[in-house]
């Protein structure tokens, strides 16, 4: 028997690394160059490779270890290996060995910074995946090895319920063949064999919970290596080992409607489930240290474009893929894996001709606020009609001395100020939410936004200190906001400010609507076009003008309670306007 130590070598510039994985045991036999031990730095994770062949006698590390440099990890009997090592010649193998075994290392952790392209380099990195962590020992035994299959990551999620096995002890499978389905409060997802190969054990059973890293089945491996081509396309050959990440089916679909879901297609696919789903036979390419970056971070790898060679991830694909939806999170925009399915669109010209034209600037801008309003805010909306008899009289009457000033005196002016009353006494409809600090910011202002319908599209000037402010001058300054807004004069602080917001489509028509809130105000009031309608008095009916008023707000800041006051107390101001000098 020939012991030789099994020693780190060279760790390309890392002092220390850490042990996390070991992939062989005491008693395993293996060839010069297997990896037995998967250790990762701060930088990149490394298979080290054995310095011989032989038998392992015995390994003195463990998962978490940290190493450095020159520690032993273990013995290996290189009489075992039956390769026609010379004894004699061990000194100078060894000498030899331990230089190519260095090179090796620090041209893999090379590899992980600096994305080389070279073919040698692919080959470490496919090796550096194919250490992933469903592989927790590799017993070779022969032609073929045993494996134990583990959970792979599930996007975040844990303890998810096993509800289907879809093979059975004995049964032969092939990579990528769905194992076991599980399901998320989002999703169904197939756990895919990582190997092609006999099922040897099941380790689970329906309505186990699983997370990953968790044992699932053993299997038994045939140890013919399909080699890279095979790997890039998901071959089924020997023992060639693919992406980890789950399949993911729409909700509902069992494992064994599994060619029900392959066949049906992306768009079906997306509008059932949150996940993006891989398309058929994907798989993500990526080593362990870019895996446990991606976990840490929340990346979800399927999403994440490669720039790796062999469609590889790097770790700046996954700081790239988080900036991305960060900035896109401060602009407001949708982010990829919140939860929000795209929109697939067909190809319209198969149904008749089309024209394409790029958005606005205006419109993109008004698109993404709409959305972040109707994301962001729970809305309700409140209906009641105002009786504005009295009040269209009275603003009829006002007609001449309008004329003289040279302002029209339509009903917004009177709704400005019956608003800024109302949210005067319902102060709770003056405020925004700050939900990063749990804070409720009141305002002691009452500024209020009115859309204007324009020819480029719709835009809210504000009116400051409404409650401030006269019948006239009201009309006077919406008219001016109004035809600034249509003539694209608007300065941008013109626009801000707004506590509260209304929207009139009384001079267009309509009888009720459910407007958007403009977040971070609270409430916005929609106004309907006012009609004539016959209301009991008790003794008969009377013709009356009814205003339709319909109130949406934010129910996180409002309750349904003091909505229907809101509404109520409009209704009563604008019913007799002598209330709005009280
Ligand atoms: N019921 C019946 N008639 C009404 C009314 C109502 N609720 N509101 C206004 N009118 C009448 C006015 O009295 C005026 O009639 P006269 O000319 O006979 O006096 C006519 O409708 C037109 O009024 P107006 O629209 O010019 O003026 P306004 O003060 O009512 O509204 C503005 C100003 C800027 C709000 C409005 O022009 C506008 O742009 N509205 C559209 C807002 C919008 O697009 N909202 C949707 C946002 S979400 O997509």
């Amino acid at each position: 028997m020939s012991e030789q130590d099994i020693k780190v070598p060279d760790l390309g510039g890392a002092d220390e690394v850490e042990v996390i994985e070991l992939l062989v045991s005491k008693g395993d036999t293996v060839e010069e160059e297997d990896p037995i031990l998967t250790v990762e730095s701060d930088k990149a994770s490394v298979e080290l490779p054995s310095p011989f062949a032989g038998k392992i006698t015995k390994l003195s590390v463990k998962v978490g270890d940290t190493l450095s440099e020159g520690d032993v990890v273990g013995t290996i009997d290189t009489d075992s290996a039956g390769d026609g090592d010379d004894d004699d010649d061990s000194d100078s193998d060894d000498k030899e060995k331990g230089k190519a075994e260095s090179e090796k290392a620090s041209d893999e952790s090379k590899d992980e910074d600096t994305d080389s392209d070279e073919d040698q380099d692919d080959k470490q990195k496919e090796k550096e995946s194919d250490s992933g962590k469903q592989k927790s020992s590799g017993k070779k035994d022969g032609g073929s090895r045993k494996e134990t299959v583990k959970v792979p990551a599930l996007d975040g999620f844990e303890d998810v319920p096993v509800i289907d096995i879809n093979v059975s002890e004995g049964d032969e499978v092939g990579v990528e063949d769905p194992l076991v389905t599980v399901e998320s409060d989002k999703a169904t997802m197939e756990l895919p064999s990582p190997y092609a190969g006999r099922i040897d054990k099941i380790l689970v059973k329906e309505g186990d919970k699983l997370s990953e890293g968790d044992d699932l089945l053993e299997m038994t491996v045939q140890e013919d290596d399909g080699g890279d081509a095979d790997d890039e396309t998901g071959g089924e050959s020997g023992s060639e080992k693919v992406d980890k990440a789950p399949k993911e089916e729409p909700e509902g679909k069992s494992g064994k409607d599994k060619k029900q879901a392959e066949s049906s297609t992306s768009e079906e696919t997306e509008g059932d489930s949150t996940y993006q789903m891989p398309s058929p036979g994907s798989k993500v390419h990526a080593g362990p240290a870019v895996r446990k970056l991606a976990r840490e971070l929340g990346a979800d790898l399927t999403r994440v474009k490669p720039s790796g060679p062999k469609s590889r991830i790097l770790k700046e694909d996954v700081e790239g893929y988080i900036r991305q939806n960060l900035k896109k999170a401060q602009e407001g925009g949708s982010v990829e894996g919140a939860g929000i399915p795209g929109v697939k669109l067909p190809d319209f010209s198969q149904f008749g001709e089309v024209e394409r034209q790029p958005m606005s600037r205006m419109m993109t801008a008004t698109a993404t606020s709409m959305h972040k309003s109707w994301l962001n805010v729970p809305h309700v909306t409140q209906f009641d009609d105002a009786d504005i008899t009295e009040m269209e009289a009275f603003r009829k009457s006002q007609k001449q001395a309008g004329e003289k000033k040279g302002v029209k005196l339509t009903p917004l002016p009177f709704i400005l100020k019956a608003c800024a009353v109302a949210l005067a006494e319902l102060p709770q409809f003056n405020v925004s939410l700050d939900m990063e600090r749990k804070e409720v910011v009141r305002k002691k202002y009452i500024h209020i936004g009115i859309a204007v319908d324009t020819p480029h599209g719709l835009m809210v000037p504000v009116i400051r200190d409404v409650d401030q402010k006269g019948l006239w001058q009201l009309a006077e300054e919406a008219q001016e906001l109004a035809g600034k807004a249509r003539d694209k004069k608007l300065k941008p602080a013109e626009m801000q400010g707004a506590c509260f917001s209304i929207t009139s489509l009384g001079g267009i028509g309509g009888t009720a609507f459910t407007p958007i809130v403009n977040t971070p105000e609270v409430a916005i009031l929609g106004l309907s076009r006012a009609d004539m309608k016959p209301v009991w008095d008790g003794e008969a009916f009377q013709p009356r003008l009814l205003l339709p008023l319909s109130l949406s707000y934010d129910h996180r800041a409002v309750n349904g309670a003091d909505a229907a006051r809101f509404t109520n107390l409009l209704a009563q101001l604008l019913g007799d306007i002598r209330r709005l000098l009280l």
